[in-house]
């Protein structure tokens, strides 16, 4: 059985003191939660955070990480870095920063490595966007965008990593995929994980549904045989919203 686990992705929002009015709401809220808890925010926010969630549930995660050690990379952090503040988890690829900040299947693959080295917990997201589904290559496109990310990582590692399908149309737009969509998509990765890594491996891995889950839609998506937990964006702002969703059974 793969334990679930729900992430919030904060984005680019809350300043340190609103971190920590979140966090210290939140807590009693998901005290008897039965998943696994993160909250991935902006780097000003770690040290609150972590403050903040003492003594709960709730695990700190970051919401992007460089490859290098150390180095002439203005305005990037370093896996070493986020571990020496309390960051435990890490979202990688998420498809923001593939549209924006010029993320690619290889730049993913290369902080993933760096991340599983370092002994952080990686939230890797992959997805198609609108125009792909409709042309026919959502299956073949998360495959891709999996097996890339992934390269050279051992069996062992591969199992430890969660992925997170997150269909950009989905993103942000409050349009959610149908439970089966998401499930039959997550399906694809696991099958594809399954072929490289072996069927034991692709079992253990967990792999999430984000994409505008929120208080409404999480039974529903969280009751296919395949998704084992969601990466929560506009609903992860709001204590009572995200605690919904932690509580989802
Ligand atoms: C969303 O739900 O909007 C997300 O991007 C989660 O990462």
């Amino acid at each position: 059985m793969r334990k679930p686990i729900i992430a919030g992705n904060w984005k680019m929002n809350k300043t340190p003191e609103e971190a920590k009015a979140l966090v210290t709401e939140l807590k009693p809220l998901v005290k008897d939660a039965n998943c696994d808890v993160v909250v991935c925010v902006p780097a000003v926010n770690f040290a609150a955070v972590k403050e903040a969630a003492k003594g709960s549930k709730i695990k700190l995660g970051a919401e992007n990480v460089h490859w290098a050690k150390s180095g002439a990379f203005t305005g990037e952090l370093s896996a070493d870095m986020l571990k020496a503040c309390g960051v435990e988890y890490v979202i990688i690829g998420h498809s923001e920063r593939r549209q924006y900040f010029g993320e690619t299947d290889k730049t993913v693959n290369q902080r993933v490595l760096a991340a599983v080295e370092a002994g952080l917990k990686v939230i890797m997201c992959v997805g198609e966007n609108k125009e792909e589904r409709e042309a026919g290559y959502t299956d073949a496109l998360v495959e891709y965008q999996t097996l890339i990310g992934l390269n050279g990582l051992t069996k062992e590692q591969v199992a430890k990593i969660i992925i997170a399908y997150e269909p950009v149309w989905a993103i942000g737009t409050g349009l959610t995929a149908t439970d089966e969509q998401a499930n039959e998509t997550i399906g694809v990765i696991r099958a594809a994980v399954a072929r490289k890594y072996g069927k034991g491996t692709a079992n253990k891995v967990r792999i999430q549904y984000g994409g505008s889950m929120n208080p409404k839609n999480v039974k529903g998506l969280m009751a296919q045989p395949e998704i084992d937990g969601g990466l929560i964006g506009g609903a992860s702002l709001k204590a009572p919203d995200f605690s919904q969703v932690v509580n989802y059974d």
